[in-house]
């Protein structure tokens, strides 16, 4: 690794653009190879400068600002996911021979580890957690990494069979390297438009993934997931909720029951998966066609998917004696997996009632495609949030009166309290990202589980 380091930087100017998550990952990569680099984050006190100097004494780090003069004498900026290129400070001081990559794209460049890719407007951590879950059950090593919170940087020199990667929009803005041995985007809807502006260019974006890629698969209910024309080199295959070909992964009504299919053979029927609803059926499917093309045992697969349990703020059960289904997904950051959630649950109510909370900051998202759900399958909505009213003004003029705006989510709680019975659900599914209200959607759903859970203390 020393030497493909020293080859990448030598006698390079290095600058680390965001000192979170990512940035801090990168300067101990940086370090621990004697590589010299300064970083520079525009917000007062992302960091202690006091720990900054204790873990990088030779290092500079500029904060409050961009710093036009450090940034434009780079010959190699590694920027963090969150930090927006187009921002006119960055804009106007990036030099002309600038090297632009994040961690993403040095991990490429210097790993030989295989690669199993995933992006996907909604998901994607799901289905990352899935295939760790799955790898580790056929007894390889795998690495999981990416925007599901771990770093690649971070683990980098330890040894593994496979690296599940979980990339973000942000992250592929700067991957030119990537050629990963299975690759998937599996779906597409609104999301982070107040950065990439336009669905095609977020769509764009997305396909970087598929690059050199071994097996790309993609959602044959979602055609913008299909591989660009450049991007058909590699053998591609798919998923999707009808009836597969030959050699494809898919689903079929078998004497009743809903089963999850490759080509003509059926594998396990979706009762006996942990995970309901047509769209974690697509995530399992997902995961079959991404293991299938690692070279991954099915049968093995099938069997450890049994055994995976969903991840919190999820379409979460929060349990409770009250009779109500409280439902935690507070992950729901966008407004596809709002849909999602209200269509993979609202098929489970019979004659019961769908309580929903909704809203906060929509990211420039367009909220009319949650219209026929909010109109059709929504019997209470309650909103709350920046973006809130745009959620509450989908509903029909004879749903006014079953519709509420409250300010804060406690104050949604206790108004969801009132209206369901017995039977009845209340769906925390906001659509939206937290920032407005909460630190993140953990936040988020902490508060909502524990004003369910105690509303005493909460009021
Ligand atoms: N910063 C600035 N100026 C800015 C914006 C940020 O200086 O205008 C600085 C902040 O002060 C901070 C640093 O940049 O010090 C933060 O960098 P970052 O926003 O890239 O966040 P990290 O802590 O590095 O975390 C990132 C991902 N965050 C984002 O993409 C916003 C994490 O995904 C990811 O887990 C982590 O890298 C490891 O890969 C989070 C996320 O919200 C979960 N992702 C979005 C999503 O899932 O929708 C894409
Ligand atoms: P991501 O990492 O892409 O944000 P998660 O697995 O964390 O994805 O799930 C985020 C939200 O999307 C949750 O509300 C979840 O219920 C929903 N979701 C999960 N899988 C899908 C899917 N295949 N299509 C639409 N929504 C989904």
């Amino acid at each position: 690794m020393q030497s493909s380091v020293t080859t990448q930087f030598d006698k390079k100017n290095v600058v680390i653009l965001g000192i979170g998550i990512t940035g801090l990952s990168c300067a101990r990569f940086l370090h621990r190879y004697q590589v010299p680099f300064a970083v520079n984050d525009s917000r007062t006190m992302p960091i202690s400068p006091g720990d900054f100097k204790h873990q990088f004494a030779d290092n500079t780090l500029v904060l409050g600002k961009w710093d036009h003069s450090l940034i434009s004498k780079a010959d190699v900026l590694i920027v963090s996911p969150g930090i927006d290129l187009a921002d006119p400070q960055i804009k106007a001081a990036l030099p002309t021979n600038c090297d632009i990559i994040g961690d993403i794209e040095l991990f490429c460049r210097l790993s030989s580890t295989p690669v199993i890719a995933v992006t996907g407007s909604n998901g994607k951590s799901t289905v990352v957690s899935m295939l760790n879950h799955v790898g580790n059950a056929l007894d390889y090593k795998v690495q999981l990494g990416g925007n599901i919170g771990l770093p690649v940087l971070d683990q980098i020199e330890q040894p593994a069979d496979f690296i599940v990667l979980e990339l973000s929009s942000f992250q592929l803005e700067t991957v030119r390297s990537m050629s990963a041995l299975s690759a998937t985007v599996l779906n597409l809807s609104d999301d982070h438009l107040d950065r990439h502006k336009t669905i095609e260019n977020y769509g764009q974006i997305k396909q970087r993934i598929y690059h050199q890629c071994q097996n790309a698969i993609y959602n044959r209910d979602d055609i913008a997931t299909l591989p660009y024309q450049q991007y058909r080199d590699s053998t591609a295959f798919s998923f999707g909720s009808e009836q597969p070909q030959v050699g494809q992964f898919g689903i079929a009504n078998i004497a009743d029951e809903s089963q999850l299919m490759f080509g003509n053979k059926a594998l396990i029927a979706m009762k006996d998966l942990p995970l309901q609803g047509i769209h974690n059926a697509l995530n399992y499917l997902a995961v079959l066609a991404l293991g299938h093309g690692a070279g991954w045992n099915l049968d093995t697969m099938l069997a450890s998917l049994k055994t995976f349990k969903g991840l919190a703020h999820r379409c979460e059960v929060i349990e409770t004696s009250d009779g109500i289904r409280w439902v935690n997904d507070s992950k729901a950051t966008n407004v596809g997996a709002t849909i999602a959630a209200i269509e993979g649950l609202a098929p489970t109510l019979g004659t019961n009632k769908l309580i929903l909370i909704a809203g906060g900051d929509g990211k420039g998202a367009d909220f009319s495609p949650l219209m026929p759900a909010l109109t059709v399958q929504v019997d209470y909505l309650i909103t709350l949030g920046k973006d809130g009213d745009q959620i509450a003004n989908l509903r029909l003029p004879n749903q006014i009166e079953k519709t509420r705006r409250v300010d804060s989510l406690v104050d949604a709680v206790q108004c969801a309290r009132m209206q369901a019975n017995s039977g009845d659900m209340v769906l925390l599914s906001p659509a939206c990202a937290s920032l407005d209200m909460f630190a993140n959607y953990v936040e988020r759903g902490v508060v909502f589980i524990k004003s369910v859970l105690l509303p005493k203390e909460c009021d």
